[in-house]
């Protein structure tokens, strides 16, 4: 038997289940709030791992525990003058961090950071800051934690020239023979950024930038705010912890948090980059991140903001023309809709350049 609640109770529940529900809009994995008839933990997060997407799913529960051993530890001996939360993973009975049901599939839960809430889009500048101070306390925390010790659980993650290879390729097999305004934008506006697209993985080469432990997610609703104080207290999401660089995590918060209408836009056409939100969003990031980032660092910063957003909307991209086979889509031309917002958010970026620029430059 797999019903949800038998697959919870693997988990060693401090009480009776009283719920499950769906939880959160994640595009890959399936979540669940498990709710508890307890005094002391209510909550816990059961989820199912998209093995199609994370091969290894073993290694990526052994990366979450080598960076929340790594964070304990630094809090322990390094206390901070405000909360921070680290999501605990929960081991079965038999003490291992995952359980495969009889249909093989993943599962494993972590704890629930009670009394927080998250947001898809930012609701204020003090969010924003929030969200900027989660991004640059989760690099700062494990700054000291050599990359290497951690698996590439996801090989090619952020590798935008890849996407590009793997983009072309798909294009020569499944390009629509009807062809639409929107799909015309779209290969255009691919067709226009080819060269530039190596930008990050150049500058890696070139020894510019190096490889650190990374989010690999950190977008809005992945920071949780106390519903009280109103302070970001944990980033959650865990899953692309690895090594990378810090400048995909820097564009990939910026594309989010930037973008007021949210990724699930329908109104693509009136998409924009806000760059207020950008600047309390790095101010809160930097607060905690100055003493890391180098000169370097930051001559890189503007071409992430530019090529996160335009990476994501060609993943999406990709995945249309492929027919929806990595991204969770709830329609035909999801993933063609996600991409227009990308598009246009890369858009208003390019626009905006010499405003952004100036921003990044000010705070260096
Ligand atoms: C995916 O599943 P979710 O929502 O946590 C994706 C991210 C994208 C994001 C866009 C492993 O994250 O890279 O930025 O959708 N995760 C993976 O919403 O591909
Ligand atoms: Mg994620």
């Amino acid at each position: 038997m797999n019903n949800l609640f038998d697959i919870a109770n693997q988990f060693k529940p401090q009480g009776t289940i009283a719920d499950i529900q769906e939880f959160g809009h994640g595009n890959i994995n399936n979540t669940f709030l498990v709710t508890l008839d307890s005094s002391t933990d209510k909550h816990f997060i059961l989820q199912r791992i998209n093995t199609q997407v994370f091969r290894q799913p073993e290694l990526v529960m052994r990366n979450i525990s080598t960076f929340t051993h790594h964070v304990q530890q630094r809090l322990q001996h390094f206390p901070l003058n405000r909360p921070w939360e680290v999501p605990r993973v929960l081991l079965t009975q038999d003490n291992k961090d995952y359980w495969i049901d009889t249909h093989g599939s993943f599962w494993r839960s972590l704890s629930f950071i009670e009394n927080t809430e998250s947001f898809d889009t930012i609701q204020n500048n003090h969010h924003a800051s929030e969200v900027g101070y989660a991004l640059g306390m989760f690099h700062n925390l494990i700054s000291d934690l050599p990359p290497q010790k951690l698996a590439d659980t996801l090989p090619g993650f952020h590798i935008t020239p890849g996407y590009l290879q793997h983009y072309q390729n798909v294009k020569k097999q499944y390009i629509p023979s009807v062809q639409t305004p929107e799909l015309k934008y779209c290969l255009q506006f691919v067709s226009d950024r080819t060269t530039w697209a190596h930008v990050l993985e150049n500058a890696q080469a070139q020894g510019h930038l190096k490889l650190r432990p990374i989010h690999g997610d950190p977008k809005v609703n992945n920071v949780m705010i106390d519903t009280q104080t109103e302070q970001a207290i944990s980033i959650i999401d865990l899953d692309t912890v690895k090594p990378g660089l810090v400048h995909y995590d820097i564009g990939d918060c910026l594309r989010s948090a930037c973008n007021s209408l949210g990724e699930e836009t329908q109104e693509w056409e009136m998409v924009s980059f806000d760059t207020d939100i950008c600047d309390c969003v790095l101010q809160g990031y930097l607060s905690v991140a100055r003493d890391f980032l180098t000169e370097r660092d930051y001559a890189y910063m503007y071409d992430a903001i530019r090529l996160i957003a335009f990476e994501l909307g060609l993943r999406f991209f990709t995945d249309y023309l492929q027919g929806n086979i990595y991204f969770k889509t709830q329609y035909p031309e999801h993933n063609l809709a996600r991409a227009l917002v990308q598009f246009k958010l890369t858009e208003s970026i390019e626009s905006q350049s010499a405003a952004i620029c100036k921003i990044i430059q000010e705070m260096r």
